[in-house]
């Protein structure tokens, strides 16, 4: 690979399984919106992880918190308490109104953990009969890569070669209420929704789509639960996307940018008639909720909170719209998003090779799709940051 970087490829060659694509570049530094390669190379992240880089790389108060707590304890098991996990918990309880929260790890877990309450509940609080239990998800979701997730997936890419899949799993167009209506059954005990698909191509659903689906899982004793692994925590420029619906799910999923960008932490938050199917030795992780983690999350909340991220996220996001649509590029389709989660869609499959131009200039961005680029930057980026990466973007565009 140019760049000299063989003797850092040739070694994920030999040793990693090929699960992956990188483009063509090998970092070794970041510091806020910026990372470095080897050669010392500079670009601006418009990726952040997915959004797990939220607040940036290597955040200072972050950085402490995690120092902070590795000079005390970082792992007990949940086989002992720790000082610190009840904290944590209690901070994201009430950031989202849950009365309580299933410390785990990963995005995948957090979902794992929602689908195995929902079926539980669906036993031991709606009387559906056991192994009877229905969970309805959406097409074109992304809701991780464990078996459980894979199951509600209706990408082929995502699913063949995997199987078989989890039963009693129904699939419905997202953005359609009336499709999800039509498919709740006596047994369907939950519905797992994005309330943007971001892997789907930054799919925004219609304003009055999440209205009618909280009227229908209430009319139909279905639990709602909005996996914002991705869209949650200020990326879309209110703390949880679900606030731009004016609604409240059941239940909640969260990840990513919860680890503040230097280690995994997730949840899942739902109130007590929920989290109540979980008795001792039902449901638990090694890590989860390890003292580590609980600093980093409470660490990760505070500055969301402090540095008004979500602020930042909702003005900074309309700029950074407005301007993209104000490209007048006849090869751009849609320009979609909300606050700092936008998609760049091309009215041909171009964008992995806009991807590569982009890196060329100094912006590090991925395409989700053959036609869909995501613009993802970390939600500290300032305005002129932001402008140089507009010109990238622009510069492109007209080469
Ligand atoms: C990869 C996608 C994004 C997520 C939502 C759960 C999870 C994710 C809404 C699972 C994770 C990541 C996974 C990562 C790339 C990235 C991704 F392209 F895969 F689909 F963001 F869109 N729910 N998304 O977005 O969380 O277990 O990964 O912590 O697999 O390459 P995880």
């Amino acid at each position: 690979m140019a760049g000299g970087w063989s003797k850092y490829t040739d070694k994920v060659d030999k040793y990693c399984p090929k699960n992956y694509e990188p483009l063509p570049v090998v970092l070794e530094k970041g510091e806020g919106v910026f990372v470095w390669d080897t050669n010392g190379g500079k670009y601006i992240d418009m990726l952040s992880a997915y959004s797990a880089l939220s607040h940036g790389h290597r955040h200072p108060d972050i950085l402490k918190a995690m120092s902070d707590q590795c000079e005390k304890l970082t792992l007990t098991s949940r086989a002992f308490h720790n000082n610190i996990m009840g904290d944590f918990l209690e901070k994201l309880c009430n950031l989202t109104g849950f009365e309580k929260a299933m410390p785990m790890n990963t995005g995948a877990e957090a979902v794992e953990t929602a689908m195995k309450a929902i079926r539980k509940w669906a036993y031991d609080v709606k009387g559906v009969p056991e192994n009877k239990a229905r969970i309805i998800a959406a097409a074109n979701n992304f809701h991780g890569r464990t078996s459980g997730a894979i199951s509600m997936s209706s990408k082929a890419a995502s699913t063949t070669g995997f199987g078989p899949l989890l039963p009693c799993i129904d699939i419905v167009p997202f953005d359609d209420a009336r499709a999800l209506e039509a498919a709740i059954r006596p047994e369907t005990a939950g519905f797992i929704v994005e309330p943007i698909q971001g892997e789907g191509g930054v799919i925004v659903p219609s304003d009055d789509y999440f209205p009618a689906v909280r009227e229908i899982c209430d009319r139909n004793n279905v639990l709602l639960c909005i996996d914002e692994i991705q869209t949650g925590l200020a990326r879309t420029g209110r703390m949880f996307c679900f606030e731009h619906y004016g609604i409240r799910p059941d239940m909640l999923t969260l990840g990513k940018a919860l680890g503040g960008g230097v280690y995994p932490v997730s949840a899942m938050c739902a109130d007590d008639e929920v989290m109540d199917v979980f008795t001792a030795g039902t449901h638990g992780s090694t890590f989860g909720g390890n003292p580590l983690a609980a600093a980093v999350g409470i660490a990760s909340l505070d500055v969301i909170e402090h540095e008004n991220l979500a602020g930042r996220a909702a003005e900074l996001g309309d700029y950074f719209i407005g301007r993209l649509s104000g490209f007048a590029d006849s090869s751009i389709k849609e320009i979609r998003g909300k606050g700092l989660l936008i998609g760049m869609e091309f009215k041909v499959p171009k964008a992995h090779e806009f991807a590569l131009k982009l890196l060329k200039r100094g912006l590090l961005a991925k395409d989700t799709n053959a036609a869909t680029i995501r613009f993802a930057p970390p939600l500290i980026i300032d305005k002129n940051t932001l402008d140089e990466a507009i010109a990238i973007i622009a510069n492109v565009l007209k080469n």
